[in-house]
């Protein structure tokens, strides 16, 4: 049985363009892994501490033969491959792979939780995934994308 899941990526160290593509392009060589789509690249402000670069995001949606938690571990693998490592809390990253979705399935477990539970609260995630996916609706969530996109503490300040 295969999955339709979708991805978020995230970086803002060591030329965060070329980071996020290179791992798009590794998406596409899991076993058992197609990528079927992927976003453009989302330039945004960090959230958490100010003093770091500016991130680059995207999302790509992929159909996998995996399971969520077999998912979870060959990505964390492709993070290792990429030289991440903790620097500090909500802080800069050389690259974040965070599965958003995975199916229809609602995991909550120790080091696993789909829907990942910010996706509602990112322009970084929600923006890139409404273009992949403008139709999509997110299990435990009534609001479109559209919806949760417009109610984003917004940026306007005039
Ligand atoms: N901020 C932005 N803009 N993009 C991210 O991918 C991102 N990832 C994170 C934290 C540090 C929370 N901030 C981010 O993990």
């Amino acid at each position: 049985m295969s999955s339709v899941a979708f991805i978020g990526l995230g970086s803002n160290l060591n030329n965060p363009v070329s980071q996020v593509e290179l791992a798009i392009t590794n998406l596409a060589k899991l076993p058992k892994t197609q990528l079927l789509k992927s976003s453009s690249l989302y330039f945004s402000k960090p959230q958490g501490p100010q003093d770091q670069p500016d991130f680059v995001n995207a999302v790509a949606k992929i159909e996998t033969g995996l399971s969520a938690q077999e998912l979870l571990t060959a990505l964390q693998e492709q993070e290792r491959a990429h030289g991440k490592k903790k620097i500090r809390e909500w802080g800069e990253r050389i690259i974040d792979l965070d599965i958003l979705l995975f199916g229809e399935q609602v995991i909550k477990t120790a080091n696993l939780q789909i829907p990942h539970p910010q996706l509602s609260l990112r322009d970084f995630v929600l923006i890139p995934l409404q273009q992949v996916e403008p139709s999509l609706s997110i299990s435990g969530h009534d609001a479109s994308l559209e919806s949760l996109i417009l109610s984003l503490p917004s940026r306007f300040v005039k």
